[in-house]
């Protein structure tokens, strides 16, 4: 692991370009000898669909791709022309390479095979192709979100049992932010928490942000009060008692929601906060999705140093029992979300 590090110090040098993502995987792969390159392959496909989200995204007001379809997804709700475009682009990077055996999407209701005729590799991808797509159109940042997991059955076509798979088992996971610039931003198991951001004169991901740690201490903490009155009393108690400054850190704690989970989860991760969001009476068991959402990001939290939980249990320790299961997902900062843990103990 030194050694990777250790790379990364030589290339700190200002009058060199940063490390690119194919460089850093292959000092990732020397601190992997087993390595084959198949996961890299994953990796690149996924930065190769970002690239081409982000150019879509950035343009969306310009070649008319905002607004609805009219359809509405497995979720239950209305779909966006960007949204159908992230995931046809993502499936189809993917779906082409011979690294997955089978994927799984916000937007399907069932898992993806790969394309037909095209060969079948050891992994599997499930993604959020456009997390907060309802803001592409008031040019609020979006993301897309990905989980990857070694594959369970031998060989042949994926199942939907190489999809259901606690987080605990992921391979890697992380996300590509389309804000102020395109990030992205991924943990590998026991590899640490990395950060690229796409230099758009060369589109190419450049290292950013090496070994990202997430502060102990939350500034921030992140809810959409607006369900306040649909929380259970415990949670308002919760809420308010952060906000505060009855929590752990003991000060008051700053309110800061998007509303879109990738931009929140990422300023927290770095600035350090907490981030909820509890079941309400409308959605018992929240309304994030495990597989594509609260997964992925939970690997990176706690890669990072954070914590995820659904209250009564470590986010990564929950064995999917269906595909869109959702739940209620407290993460971020490991101060306050052990004091929330702590909390739910006492209920
Ligand atoms: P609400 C976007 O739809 C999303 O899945 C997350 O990106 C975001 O954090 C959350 O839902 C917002 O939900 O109910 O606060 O609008």
């Amino acid at each position: 692991m030194s050694d990777l590090h250790g790379a990364y110090a030589k290339h700190e040098d200002p009058n060199t370009v940063g490390i690119t993502f194919p460089e850093h995987m292959n000092l990732l792969q020397k601190a992997f000898p087993f390595a084959t390159g198949e996961f890299s392959g994953v990796m690149r496909e996924l930065m190769l669909a970002g690239k081409i989200i982000s150019s879509k995204v950035r343009r969306a007001g310009l070649v008319h791709e905002m607004g609805l379809t009219g359809r509405v997804n497995v979720q239950g709700e209305q779909v966006q022309f960007l949204d159908e475009f992230s995931n046809e682009t993502i499936v189809r990077m993917l779906g082409t390479s011979g690294h997955v055996c089978v994927m799984s999407s916000e937007e399907n209701a069932d898992p993806i095979p790969v394309a037909p005729g095209y060969p079948c590799g050891k992994y599997v991808v499930t993604i959020d192709p456009l997390d907060g797509s309802t803001n592409i159109d008031v040019n609020v940042s979006t993301g897309t979100i990905f989980s990857v997991h070694e594959r369970v059955t031998a060989s042949g076509p994926g199942t939907l049992e190489d999809v259901l798979q606690p987080g605990s088992t992921q391979v890697a996971a992380g996300y590509i932010i389309y804000g102020s610039s395109t990030m992205m931003v991924y943990a590998a198991r026991d590899c640490g928490v990395y950060g690229f951001t796409l230099d758009p004169t060369i589109g190419e991901f450049l290292l950013s942000h090496p070994n990202i740690k997430t502060p102990e201490h939350s500034t921030v903490y992140s809810a959409n009060e607006g369900n306040t009155s649909s929380w259970s009393p415990e949670d308002r108690e919760l809420v308010r008692a952060l906000r505060d400054g009855e929590g752990p850190g003991g000060t008051p704690l700053t309110a800061r929601y998007v509303g879109s989970l990738v931009s929140d989860f990422h300023r927290n991760l770095l600035r350090g906060g907490i981030y909820f969001y509890p079941a309400t009476q409308a959605k018992p068991n929240g309304k994030l999705r495990l597989l594509s959402e609260c997964n992925p990001l939970a690997f990176v939290a706690e890669q990072a140093g954070g914590m995820a939980t659904n209250g009564a249990e470590r986010i990564l320790d929950i064995v999917p029992k269906e595909l869109h299961q959702r739940v209620p997902l407290y993460i971020g900062s490991r101060a306050e979300v052990q004091y929330v843990v702590d909390a739910f103990r006492r209920r």
